[in-house]
């Protein structure tokens, strides 16, 4: 798969054909004559670029890692070996949850490119949301992925030296464990140079800064972040990570991917749908169909945590052969009811660190540097401010009272009740 050929060098439409040309992989994908490729940069994330290359045989995703932050510019160096980690992910989370994740064709390590599936006709779930567009399997697949993912790539399930090996691999990301450690946990809760911030909000922001118990506890949430390997996370599943059609759901990008708490994950995806849910106004105007679609929107997180624990649950009782929890100790004393006794409370564990992560991230995207369109797309800053204060009321709740919010029901309510104050 690594070809690293020459020095690195950013792609352009006019050169990657000539510098993809000559790889079967991608001559097998696209066609062999490379002169006829149409190539598009279609990149409009935060770090990279990212090109759709079509040729007579079909079409490709070629993603390629730049030496900086693509959102800032060059002033912030970012490292190339982000792509490494991203592939190795990537490879991993095909092996945990087949058909979760773009096929890979080709890695280039020096070149820091990634050339894959293009999924299509898929969009990014985002999109999807801000449409009012709902989809029938789409919890299901996103709750199986994260409970596959996060069980398999534990403690719970690998093989112990295999484990340490990919700790001792991701813990080498140090600039993209960084960049979460920075800007999700500490610049939103003070005036931090890259945060910003709809000015309607100064009020409620001046509150949160102040706000002793929610810093403490966004710092708890941060050690927690940083100080428990429990199993290898994407590190960045919002639902711009994740791509669907009507009927399929792929996650992508993970380039963030790390050792780190079992609840970060799904904390920041059900952030990202409470989000959204905050944004409706911005969105659809018509009272009945919002209403609707907000409940739909609900409907989904809490499907996701249900089937999340399903599945977490099937595999604790069907693969748990790794070093924690041994059935040594439990199934094979004639005590089954021990081992659904840990399952218990490890669940709970990863519920309340779940709140606290999703609180935290409800928080970043709305004072820190990187925001999400839900919010950004609102024209209107008055109605945007009402939005964004919404879901801020929420995540401070659900940060600082996440070990007191026993079930999903209550979370789901404290939002219906927030979406109907007003909220500055
Ligand atoms: C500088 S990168 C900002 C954000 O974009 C990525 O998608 C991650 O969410 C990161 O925090
Ligand atoms: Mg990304």
């Amino acid at each position: 798969m690594t070809d690293t050929s020459g020095t690195y060098a950013p792609l352009t439409p006019e050169t990657l054909g000539q510098r993809l040309g000559n790889i079967a992989a991608i001559r097998e994908k696209l066609g062999n004559n490379s002169s006829t490729w149409t190539i598009k940069e279609v990149g409009d994330g935060n770090l990279n670029l990212v090109f759709i290359v079509s040729g007579d045989k079909g079409s490709i995703i070629v993603k390629q890692a730049l030496p900086y932050v693509r959102l800032v510019g060059d002033s912030w160096p970012l490292p190339l070996r982000r792509a490494w980690y991203e592939y190795n992910a990537l490879i991993r989370q095909a092996e945990r949850d087949p058909g979760s994740v773009p096929e890979i064709y080709h890695f280039d390590e020096g070149q820091a490119i990634i050339a894959m599936e293009f999924l299509t006709p898929h969009v990014i779930l985002r999109q999807w949301l801000m449409a009012g567009k709902k989809h029938a399997g789409l919890a299901e697949r996103l709750g199986k992925f994260c409970a596959r993912t996060l069980f398999r790539g534990s403690d719970l399930s690998m093989d112990t030296a295999k484990r340490k090996a990919d700790v001792r691999l991701f813990a080498e990301s140090v600039e993209l464990c960084d960049i979460t450690e920075t800007l999700v946990f500490t610049d939103p809760y003070f005036q931090a140079e890259r945060n910003h911030h709809t000015p309607g909000l100064d009020p409620l922001v001046a509150e949160m800064r102040r706000d002793i118990d929610l810093k403490v506890e966004a710092q708890h949430m941060k050690a927690k972040f940083a100080n428990n390997a429990e199993t290898m996370l994407h590190g960045d599943l919002h639902t711009g990570s994740v791509m669907v059609t009507e009927t399929e759901t792929k996650v992508i990008d993970p380039e963030f991917a790390l050792y780190g708490p079992m609840g970060f994950d799904i904390g920041m995806l059900l952030a990202n749908f409470w989000m959204a849910f905050f944004a409706m106004p911005g969105h659809l105007k018509d009272a009945a169909k919002r209403a609707d679609y907000q409940q739909w929107i609900l409907g989904v997180t809490d499907e996701i945590w249900s089937v999340f624990s399903a599945e977490f649950s099937r595999l604790w009782r069907t693969e748990r052969n790794g070093i924690l929890y041994e059935k040594c100790l439990f199934e094979d004393q004639g005590q089954p009811l021990g081992s659904e006794q840990a399952l218990g409370h490890y669940l709970a564990h990863i519920w309340q660190d779940m709140l606290g992560f999703a609180g935290v991230e409800m928080i970043r995207r709305t004072l820190s540097l990187a925001h999400i369109a839900e919010n950004d797309l609102i024209e209107d800053e008055t109605l945007r401010a009402e939005c964004e204060a919404r879901g801020l009321r929420m995540a401070r709740q659900l940060v600082v009272n996440r070990t007191r919010i026993p079930s999903m029901a209550n979370v789901l309510d404290l939002a219906r009740q927030i979406s109907e104050r007003t909220p500055v």
